[in-house]
């Protein structure tokens, strides 16, 4: 049915009750239909940041009626009260993993867990090392080389003086991407650099945490005077992945891979069993030891997680019901 009121838009911010969507280049409120929260489903929000949308222009306020399937998405577990899924993007063409090398310092575990669902969702990623200024120790070299081997692109930046900046804008030209991080680490410092006009809020890093103090509050999608979008988002405080078994987890370690054949069991779950291929070759360096610390840990979290009501992997799980 062509219906002439009904106008595709994207998703640019979600609140409580309404949507801010972009439709043909101006962005306007929505709210969302009834029947996109009636059917109660794995996940919390039937829209994300992202999403593409048909809305009533002839409503007041103006509707959406239908969310359009999604190419993909990024998800977590929403918290350990609630194990229904929380969608955090859709339609992402490449999630940047943004993180710092200092002021608040690399985490290896909070990269590594967001890096192992976008490989469960099956959402392109890259990792960015920013305040590459702060960088006294000289650690980059060797962060770079623990993710290449993921086949990860890692880029290197500093906001505040503009090094790597150019490289990033020729990445996001035309595209839909993610900077996703902890709190702090220049998400919005570098959205900042790669255009000016957007002027958007930057937090100071605290004193006794050396962390962010949470400044930006809300996903925003925000359109590049160059071309495309980048979603700009709060800073990651817990990362779980959601529904995942753990014999799965296995899988979205990548770089495990490759030793895996050596592994005395072809089912070895790298932790406890003896010859196993994956811990020969941390103790050979070809695995950093905090990956397979990452593993371990999300391992132990899994076999403990609370399961919910379905066990569908992403692709399956229905994605445009609440
Ligand atoms: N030295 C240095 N400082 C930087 C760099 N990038 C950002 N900063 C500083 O880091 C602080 C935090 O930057 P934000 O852009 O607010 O960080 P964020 O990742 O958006 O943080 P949240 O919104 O809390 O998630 C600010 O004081 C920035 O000036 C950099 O490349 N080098
Ligand atoms: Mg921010
Ligand atoms: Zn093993």
């Amino acid at each position: 049915m062509n219906d002439p009121h009904l106008k595709t838009g994207r998703v640019v911010r979600t609140d409580a009750k309404v949507c801010h969507v972009e439709i043909d280049g101006e962005v306007l409120l929505c709210a969302p239909r009834g029947k996109l929260f009636e059917v109660r489903g794995p996940q919390r929000n039937p829209i994300a940041v992202g999403d593409l949308v048909r809305v009533d222009m002839a409503g007041d306020p103006r509707g959406i009626e239908e969310v359009l399937p999604r190419r993909n998405r990024l998800g977590r577990m929403s918290s350990m009260h609630d194990p229904r899924e929380q969608v955090l993007a859709a339609n992402i063409d490449r999630l940047y993993m943004v993180s710092s090398l200092a002021r608040p310092g690399f985490s290896s575990n909070r990269a590594d867990r967001v890096l192992a669902a976008c490989q469960w969702y099956q959402v392109p990623a890259a990792l960015i090392l920013n305040k590459i200024d702060l960088d006294k120790n000289g650690d980059a070299p060797a962060i770079r080389a623990t993710y290449e081997r993921l086949g990860l692109e890692v880029l290197e930046t500093c906001a505040t003086t503009g090094v790597g900046v150019e490289a990033l804008r020729e990445r996001l030209r035309g595209r839909v991407s993610v900077f996703y991080g902890g709190s702090g680490v220049g998400k919005s410092s570098l959205l900042n650099a790669l255009q000016p006009g957007l002027g958007l809020k930057i937090g100071k890093i605290s004193k006794y945490w050396d962390q962010g103090k949470h400044t930006t509050s809300h996903s925003q999608l925000h359109a590049l005077d160059f071309g495309g979008w980048v979603i700009d988002t709060p800073g990651v405080r817990t990362f779980r992945l959601h529904n995942a078994r753990a014999a799965e987890l296995r899988g979205m370690f990548v770089d495990f891979a490759r030793f895996a054949g050596a592994c005395r069991f072809p089912n070895c779950s790298h932790d406890h069993e003896p010859e196993c291929g994956v811990f020969a070759a941390v103790e050979r360096g070809q695995i950093a030891p905090s990956r397979l610390a990452s593993y371990l840990e999300m391992l132990d979290e899994l076999r403990k997680a609370p399961t919910a009501e379905t066990d569908a992997p992403p692709d399956e799980a229905p994605n445009d019901e609440s």
